[in-house]
């Protein structure tokens, strides 16, 4: 927590508005806080509640804004909660979890786990398995027992009442399970089976309007679900204004388009398909919701080493992302170590790795017989763990994060790649982040305005115009290592334009024919 307030000035200077925190409280750390032991308490390793207090006040001071992570489809198996159910079939918190009798000689249904395996756990106690979706140590509670609901409202009430400005819930839309949590007839979902009978389940918006009721519309906050399988049409019931569930979500779809079936199943991406993506998404929730924008996050590998270059072009093709992120209608988020273009990690071995998902897979594949090779070379592309690495401060020993050993490695990258040479560097990435931001803020057509797609069916260039009022933007992307050509409307050309931004030198003048360089973006008021 010290650490977070000793960089806020350097997230002042960057301009953000808010800060998302990942799980800060009390867990021990079986999926990095995703396991939480006490909702009232903070991690040993991060500090005390008078750290939080302390972080919460100088942010608030800054002008920032703090969104905490709710973390509550489960908790941990030692919170006091569970601990208490797991004890007899007839406990008081028996009914907090979902505990239930084998089938067969066998757990109670089929489902498997998003960490491999089976989603339930049996504990020989009471002779019964309980039903953990993610992690063994991650008991999925029951939200369909009230009290579970009550106690859910009274701890974020309480974090609200300290002063927090929001929450960005987990997989909150798998909260709802189908009664009697039946079987799942179709095995083939790249692994993961049963997730029909709990992603967006049957009470899931009757649990939401609910927490809307008791608990958010009491205070001015933000709220952004994180939602795996959600479709615009099903995201829409979640996020429109007149439903008083949600603000934004995190939806997943062009997080699939580099994969298939399961998220180890590599494919190239096409840039069609993002354009796709997020032009239906824009037009679904258009005047009805708000969309939220990102390219990674700790759970995504990093956004440079994925869908741009990063070697000859990481710093265009970071900053070409990064125009992305910031012109197009929504709120773009920002994931730390991005703003300098940090990148994928280079793992050597499986011993590198730190991730519960990464791990648990790499065991599953092994009993399949795989090599070693051949599952790092998965795992270099997509563990969560390149997310997860060390903060690139400096180039000091540990990359400034930390004088003691840190808990995972830092990418050997930190000399080349930090903080320090970023601010040192007038054209670096930080910068070009800190003029996207300032100017969002400056020019309400780039928040507000409606999007109309050019050059929709081409694999290289990504080009749009906003319109807002009397403001109009043209933006241009060229997302290809070759030059990419750009022929620009007649009544564009004839304008007399402004470049907002760009990340190559250019003028102002826009000619009929613009030749964009590899990965160049550029931004115009026209
Ligand atoms: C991803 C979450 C994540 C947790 C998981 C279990 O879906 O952001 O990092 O591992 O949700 O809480």
């Amino acid at each position: 927590m010290s650490g977070i307030i000793e960089k806020l000035d350097y997230l002042q200077e960057l301009g953000v508005d808010v800060i998302w925190l990942n799980p800060i409280y009390k867990s021990p750390n079986a999926d990095n806080g995703y396991d939480i032991s006490d909702y009232y308490d903070i991690m040993d390793e991060f500090g005390t509640m008078e750290d939080f207090d302390r972080l919460l006040n100088e942010a608030h001071k800054r002008g920032i804004k703090i969104v905490m992570d709710l973390v509550v489809n489960h908790t941990s198996d030692e919170h006091k909660w569970f601990l208490e159910s797991r004890k007899s079939k007839d406990n008081s918190y028996r009914d907090f979890y979902f505990w239930r009798p084998g089938k067969n000689g066998g757990p109670p249904n089929n489902w498997t786990s998003f960490f491999s395996g089976p989603a339930w756990e049996y504990n020989d106690l009471t002779g019964e398995y309980y039903l953990h979706l993610f992690a063994v140590k991650q008991p999925d509670l029951n939200w369909d027992n009230p009290k579970v609901r009550q106690e859910i409202y009274k701890m974020m009430k309480w974090w609200l009442d300290k002063g927090i400005d929001g929450f960005r819930m987990d997989v909150i839309n798998l909260i709802s399970k189908v009664e009697g949590l039946p079987d799942d007839s179709d095995e083939n979902h790249g692994g993961l089976i049963g997730f029909k009978y709990y992603a967006n389940g049957p009470r899931v918006h009757e649990y939401l309007q609910e927490m809307n009721r008791e608990v958010l519309s009491k205070y001015d906050i933000m709220t952004v679900g994180e939602t795996p399988f959600v479709s615009p049409e099903i995201a829409k019931l979640y996020v429109e204004y007149d439903r008083n569930e949600l603000n934004m979500l995190f939806h997943f779809e062009h997080m699939d388009m580099d994969c298939s079936g399961s998220k180890w199943n590599v494919k190239p991406w096409k840039l069609t398909d993002l354009k796709k993506i997020m032009y239906k998404w824009y037009l679904a929730l258009k005047d009805k919701g708000w969309n939220s924008l990102y390219l990674n996050n700790h759970d995504q590998p990093r956004m440079v080493s994925r869908f741009g270059n990063d070697k000859e072009y990481r710093v265009e093709s970071a900053k070409l992302l990064a125009t992305l992120l910031h012109t197009w209608q929504g709120t773009p988020y920002i994931y730390q170590g991005e703003e300098i273009g940090m990148t994928n990690c280079k793992f050597e071995s499986i011993d590198e790795f730190r991730d519960i998902e990464t791990l648990n897979w790499y065991k599953e594949m092994k009993k399949l017989g795989k090599s070693d090779e051949e599952l790092l070379e998965i795992l270099n592309k997509r563990s969560r763990d390149h997310a997860r690495t060390p903060m690139q401060w400096d180039d000091s020993e540990n990359a400034g994060f930390t004088k003691g050993t840190p808990w995972i490695k830092v990418n050997p990258n930190y000399k080349e790649i930090n903080v320090k040479k970023a601010l040192e560097d007038k054209n670096s990435v930080f910068y070009y982040y800190k003029k996207l931001i300032e100017l969002r803020k400056k020019h309400p057509v780039i928040v507000y305005g409606d999007v109309q797609m050019l050059y929709e069916d081409d694999e290289k260039i990504f080009a749009y115009t906003r319109n807002y009022e009397d403001e109009r933007l043209l933006v241009i992307m060229n997302f290809s290592e070759e030059e990419g050509e750009f022929l620009a409307p007649k009544e564009i050309f004839t304008q007399k334009p402004e470049l907002l931004i760009s990340n190559y030198e250019v003028d102002d003048n826009i000619q009929e024919k613009i030749v964009l360089k590899p990965f160049e973006a550029r931004v115009y008021k026209i």
